[in-house]
């Protein structure tokens, strides 16, 4: 089980942003920039590669809430969105997880 399978459970605590049955969204302890929140699956995927077909709605789902949640955080001048996938993908945490930044100008192209 992960950390944020944990978080999940409440059974370590994160500050919240944005729940419902399929996800989460909480903000990132190590913040890359003024707004950094994590949307993730309840569903315990371990990464991008993990999707399979039966994931189709849950995948939708996710993206469907990437703008609605950076709204709510008042991201009105733009946001990024980033998913690391394995090792040289820069994943650390193996749960499938959508960053979302936003509140400065973030550089391109990424280290
Ligand atoms: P990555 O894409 O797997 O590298 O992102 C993992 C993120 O999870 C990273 O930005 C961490 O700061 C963040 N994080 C967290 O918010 N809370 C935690 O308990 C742990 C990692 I461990």
């Amino acid at each position: 089980m992960t950390i944020f399978t944990k978080i999940t459970n409440r059974e370590i605590p994160a500050d919240i942003v944005y729940e419902d049955d399929l996800c989460l969204a909480f903000r990132d302890v190590n913040p890359q920039a003024p707004t950094h929140v994590l949307l993730i699956p309840k569903k315990p995927l371990v990464s991008l590669d993990s999707f399979a077909e039966e994931d189709s709605a849950l995948a939708a789902h996710l993206l469907l809430k990437v703008p609605k949640i950076a709204a709510d955080l008042g991201l009105s001048n733009g946001y990024r969105t980033v998913i690391n996938t394995g090792e040289e993908g820069g994943q650390t945490v193996f749960h499938l997880h959508i960053h979302i930044l936003g509140g400065r100008n973030l550089d391109w192209p990424p280290g």
